[in-house]
């Protein structure tokens, strides 16, 4: 299926900002790191980058993000949210909601969304969210969202997280025009970031999505392995564990880490 341009994307765009201003590119290290340049030099609210290919696609901590030419979306927004830093994690919330809706608008997939910033189908891996902000003393100046999408991933291709991993096209059994959620997706992220700008919190409806609540899990944190119930998120973002000995472990998203 064809190759994303300015002018596809622009064509049947259905937004008041999000995805006006267009840069499209054949390969670029990441997109984060062209839409973070294009930021600091003034870009506009909305503007998006996407690539076909990325020579240094990355998660966080310095994780890999893996994807094939074109098989995939993988883009960055711009945004410059009147939000102090401690609420990225409210806009990190804001765009999994977003990607849920788009995904399940296009494609009638259900979406589940796994702490942090995991987009699950059928309890794997379909996407994933790395928000990276540029400070203005102590407010926000901008915060870019970059989305990586597995939209036509064939997981043979990628023996490395075949087992964690799935696409859009695995899970239906045919090939998704990319542009379809690409559009919906363009659409989806401006409605929640307007909510968001507005005082809504999305924390209610993230939450409602949220895997593996009420569930045993393990944590990697940087002071070891920590067990228990995912008894909740809060509103900051921060994860609440109930070990077993009934203590609380609360973790944040800096604290966390995951192998593979
Ligand atoms: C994420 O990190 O899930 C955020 C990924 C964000 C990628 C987008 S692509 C556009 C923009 N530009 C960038 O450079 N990044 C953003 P994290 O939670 O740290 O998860 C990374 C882990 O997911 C890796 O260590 C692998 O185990 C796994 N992984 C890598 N590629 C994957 C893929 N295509 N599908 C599913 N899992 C993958």
């Amino acid at each position: 299926m064809g190759q994303l341009t300015a002018e596809s994307i622009r064509r049947e765009l259905h937004t008041e900002f999000v995805g006006r201003q267009v840069v499209c590119l054949d390969s670029v290290s990441s997109t984060n790191d062209a839409a973070k340049r294009l930021a600091r030099e003034g870009a506009p609210e909305g503007t998006l980058v996407v690539a076909e290919e990325q020579t240094a696609g990355r998660g966080r901590q310095r994780r890999k993000w893996i994807a094939p030419v074109g098989s995939s979306l993988l883009l960055s927004l711009i945004f410059r949210p009147s939000l102090p830093p401690a609420g990225l994690p409210q806009l990190l919330m804001a765009s999994g909601l977003a990607v849920a809706e788009a995904i399940e608008d296009s494609t009638g997939l259900p979406v589940r969304l796994k702490w942090p910033n995991d987009i699950l189908l059928v309890g794997k891996k379909a996407g994933g969210i790395l928000i990276e902000a540029g400070l203005s003393g102590e407010a926000i100046d901008h915060a870019v969202v970059g989305i990586g999408l597995n939209v036509n991933l064939d997981l043979a291709q990628v023996p490395e997280i075949a087992a964690s991993a799935t696409s859009l096209s695995t899970e239906l059994g045919r090939r998704v025009p990319r542009l379809r959620v690409l559009h919906s997706l363009l659409r989806s992220m401006e409605r929640e970031y307007l909510l968001l700008q507005g005082g809504e919190s999305p924390h209610g409806r993230w939450v409602a999505r949220l895997d593996q609540l009420g569930h045993e899990v393990e944590i990697n944190t940087p002071w070891g392995k920590e067990r228990g119930l995912l008894e909740r998120v809060n509103e900051d973002g921060a994860l609440i564990l109930r070990r077993q000995d009934g203590t609380e472990a609360p973790i944040t998203v800096g604290d966390f880490t995951r192998e593979g």
